[in-house]
Parts: C-alpha cells; structure tokens; sequence
C-alpha cells in the first residue's frame, strides 16, 4: 500500500467553513515548530505540499489533503483508496496575540473533540524533549475526547538530532512510538504502514 497522490484541497477556520465529512481523516498535531507540515510532505513525498518554515507559527489554519491511496497487488485492477491528511496550527506558540491563540485553540479543540470522520490522531513529540508538560496536556485531552473508533499515534520527530544510544533508550521508553527523522527520510513507512493498517486494514 502506498500513497500515489496528494493534493491540496482547502483551508478552513473551523469545522462550519470545512469540507463534508466523508473521508477518514487524519489529523497532524504537536507543538509549534515539531515537523507536522513537513512529516506531510514527507509522507506524500510531495517537497512543498504542506507549508513549513523554520518560524514557528508557519501553519496557522486547519489544512485539509486529499490522498490516494494504491495497493501493491500485481493482479487486477486494486481500487483507489482515499483518505484526508489534515496539518493543524501547532499549539504552544507565544508570538500571537492571546484573542487570536484562544480563538486557535477553540477551533482546534472543536475540530478534535466533534469530527465525525476523524479516525487518527497523529501526536507529533520532539525526540529530544519527549516529556514536556504541554504534550503531557495533550495525550491527556486526547484520551479523554478519544472515540472508540479512533487511534492515537506517537510520532516522536528530529530523531536525526539525537546520538545513537539516546535513540535507543527512547524507543526502549516508547516501545509504541514511531520514531521518524524527516531529514533523513527515517521512520515514515513505519507510520505509513501504521496509518493504512488502520484504515484500510493491509
Ligand atoms: N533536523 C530536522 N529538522 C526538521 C525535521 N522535521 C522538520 N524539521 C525542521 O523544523 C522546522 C519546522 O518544521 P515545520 O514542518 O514547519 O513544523 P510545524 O510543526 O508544521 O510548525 P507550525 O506550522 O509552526 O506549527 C523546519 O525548519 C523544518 O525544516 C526533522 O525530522 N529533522
Ligand atoms: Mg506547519
């Protein structure tokens, strides 16, 4: 299974300017700065699909991606996957007025908490500071809105900056993880595999 097309297709402000939900979604969300706009690009091997930056606050609406999906069967004619990538505002950027970040945060918490068809939650964690209270906040929001019909994954990201043995412990510690390097193109069919098994169930 792997991903044969990605397009952008809209911004949207909240749930009420968002387009209908009838595809899975997948939601991108971490903290500022931790690699959500570039992991989608990553993931779609599509370099500018996503805006980063290295200014925090690069992605500052909820950014929806329509993605296809192929099988790798030889035989036949496999039918079209599909799927929404959706990249979120990163939480925790100061550089913004306090009306604007309340305003960020209630359409971003609606968008979690009432999305029909939001099935991931993919929880973008810098591999060099994996307990940070603010992702602590997070994972306990998230456990808490969580639907049965839904996963959350730990992404822990910028592995390319951490030594060999720290990696490890690091993995030893988040047995669950997935541990990704954008930069080094590492870890990203580990969380393909785990967005498609989910989904699609191969
Ligand atoms: N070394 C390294 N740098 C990375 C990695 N992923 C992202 N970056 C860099 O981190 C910075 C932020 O990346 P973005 O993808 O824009 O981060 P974001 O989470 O979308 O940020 P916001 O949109 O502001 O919330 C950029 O300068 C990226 O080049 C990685 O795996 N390794
Ligand atoms: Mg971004």
């Amino acid at each position: 299974m792997r991903i044969v097309d990605a397009s952008f297709m809209q911004s949207a402000q909240s749930i009420s300017d968002s387009p209908g939900p009838d595809v899975a979604e997948i939601a991108f969300l971490g903290r500022s700065n931790v690699g959500k706009s570039s992991l989608l690009n990553t993931l779609t091997n599509r370099k500018g699909l996503a805006k980063s930056s290295s200014t925090p606050g690069k992605t500052q609406l909820i950014n929806y991606f329509n993605i296809k999906f192929k099988t790798d069967e030889e035989n036949g004619m496999p039918p079209d996957l599909f799927a929404r990538f959706v990249d979120l505002p990163g939480f925790g950027y100061a550089k913004v007025s306090k009306s604007l970040k309340a305003e960020w945060n209630k359409n971003l918490t609606n968008y979690l908490e009432q999305r029909p068809n939001l099935q991931m939650f993919i929880h973008l964690i810098d591999a060099r500071h994996p307990e940070l209270e603010i992702d602590k906040n997070v994972d306990e929001f998230l456990e808490k809105i969580k639907r049965g019909d839904q996963l959350i994954v730990h992404a822990f990201t910028k592995t390319d900056k951490l030594k060999q043995n720290d990696l490890a412990k690091l993995k030893r510690e988040y047995p669950e993880g997935i541990f990704i390097s954008n930069l080094k193109k590492r870890g990203i069919s580990d969380l393909q595999n785990k967005i498609t098994g989910y989904l699609f169930g191969n």
